[in-house]
């Protein structure tokens, strides 16, 4: 038996995260890659998983502490002794920093922060745009924001940074009215980086503040923490790139015969085939052709970030609202591997056991609400990503054969593509999603 301190990994570029919910209690025996705790910033809500099998001895955080990393999170006892260099390297897996009792049930103190951490490799870099407000240091993040709960759970609402805005009330206190007036300005100011060469702010008049209740009976109902998250981020991608949907259709009749002719043999190695594995395969396929999708605009809004990688994002819909999982190096995969890696990934996204790395560092993303219905819609791009594929439902439609003279019923797939018009001209766009067309109407060449 030996006693180890859980402490929190290297998150990237989160620091001072507030820890939201405690996961487990002291007694609970856990498994490696539980949750344990769950942190928030103003950015993203992310779970803790252990490091490795034990039993919780004591809780060295509680709901409100802020954390970095290397905070102590907990205490656990293990069967078997680790050593700071055996603990699991990866980017953000909990660093675990063994430290070894006088005897072998007795819990050594606590050591100091200031206790040199294990080296950790370079996270991966946030899938998010830098935010260019943040990289203002006008106020100290440092000091911590004097607000009452109620405005800081306003300024989490709007992903407003509380350690940037300055109080006009007693002692400097941050009022709700400081964070609307920030909202406001941070709105209104030119921004290289997010509104791109052309500068000008934007200016946008408030919502309306509306007493629902005198028109009818109304019910109020939080918004879920990834929603509130996710809301910040999807109205920033929206206001900063500007989208441009090309809409498109691609006739999959051999491919859906193909697939499944497929699922028997698929099924038996334990795989679910579906359309969207084949989408992935295709989508690198016309990433090859077209690099400029592949790509991110530079902060300095000058220059085009080309990758040479393939890692494809997808949406999970989520009893608690979106999330997007990536699936690395998918130019190295087949379809039967990528539609194993579907099916975990988003059996994992809706337990929430999802690890920050897993929805980092896409290239690319596709939305499918396929298996939902609709004919089209015009996903937001998830930036600083420059382009995203959405997917409506396959449809049976007649198509003209102009060599039999005849209409034909055709399986038919409905193409979304929005891209930020900043990097891909509509000629672009409509070549990017001919290929793809093509790439599915042929499933040949697509296995190729
Ligand atoms: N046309 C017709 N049928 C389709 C289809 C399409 N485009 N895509 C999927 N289907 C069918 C599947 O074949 C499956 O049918 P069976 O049960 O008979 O095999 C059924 O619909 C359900 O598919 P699925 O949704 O479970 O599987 P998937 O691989 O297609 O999708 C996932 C997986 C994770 C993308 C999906 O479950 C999901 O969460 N979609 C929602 C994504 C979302 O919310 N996007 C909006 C984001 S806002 O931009």
């Amino acid at each position: 038996m030996s006693i180890q301190e859980v402490v929190v990994p290297d998150i990237g570029n989160f620091k001072d995260v507030e820890v939201i919910e405690l996961l487990v209690n002291v007694g609970d025996t856990i498994a490696a890659d539980d949750a344990l705790i769950t942190v928030e910033s103003d950015k993203a809500a992310m779970d803790i998983p252990a490091p490795m099998a034990g039993t919780v001895k004591e809780l060295k955080v509680k709901v409100g502490d802020k954390v970095s990393q290397g905070s102590p999170i907990l205490l656990l006892e293990t069967a078997r002794a680790h050593t700071a260099g055996a603990a699991k390297p990866a980017a953000t897996a909990p660093v675990v920093t063994a430290f070894t009792p006088p005897a072998a049930e007795t819990v050594a103190t606590v050591p100091p922060p200031s206790r040199p951490l294990p080296e950790v490799p370079a996270p991966i870099a946030p899938r998010e745009r830098p935010d260019p407000v943040a990289a203002r240091p006008e106020f100290s993040s440092d000091k911590p924001a004097h607000a009452s709960p109620a405005v800081r759970r306003f300024a989490r609402e709007l992903g407003a940074d509380l350690a940037r805005i300055k109080g006009s009330g007693p002692h400097g206190r941050i009022l709700k009215e400081d964070v609307q007036a920030w909202i406001k300005a941070e709105l209104s100011r030119p921004t290289g980086a997010s509104a791109g060469a052309a500068g000008g702010g934007l200016e946008v008049a408030p919502a309306p503040v509306v007493d629902f209740a005198r028109f009818g009976d109304i019910d109020t109902q939080p918004l879920s923490r990834i929603k509130k998250l996710s809301g910040a981020n999807l109205h920033r991608n929206w206001v900063t790139a500007p989208h441009v949907t090309q809409f498109d259709e691609a006739d999959i009749t051999d491919l859906e015969e193909f697939r499944r002719s497929m699922l028997d043999e698929a099924g038996k190695r334990g795989v679910k085939l579906t359309l969207l594995a084949f989408l992935i395969k295709a989508v690198v396929n016309a990433l090859r052709a077209y690099p400029q999708f592949n790509a991110s605009l530079a902060p300095d809004g000058e220059h085009l970030i080309l990758k040479k990688y393939f890692h494809i994002g997808f949406a999970v819909d989520t009893p608690d609202g979106l999330v997007v999982p990536v699936i690395r190096e998918v130019n190295r995969k087949d379809v039967l591997d990528i539609a194993r890696e579907l099916g975990e990934l988003s059996a994992r996204a809706r337990e929430r056991k999802l690890k920050v790395e897993e929805m980092q560092g896409g290239c690319f993303t596709i939305s499918s609400l396929g298996g939902i219905g609709g004919t089209a819609f015009t996903p937001i791009i998830h930036c600083p990503e420059v382009a995203i594929l959405g997917v409506s439902r396959g449809a049976m439609k007649p198509v003209w054969n102009d060599k039999s003279k005849t209409f034909e019923p055709r399986l038919t797939l409905p193409l979304s593509l929005s891209y930020d018009h900043r990097v891909i001209d509509g000629a672009d766009g409509a070549r990017f999603t001919s290929h793809l067309r093509l790439m599915l109407s042929d499933v040949r060449r697509l296995l190729l």
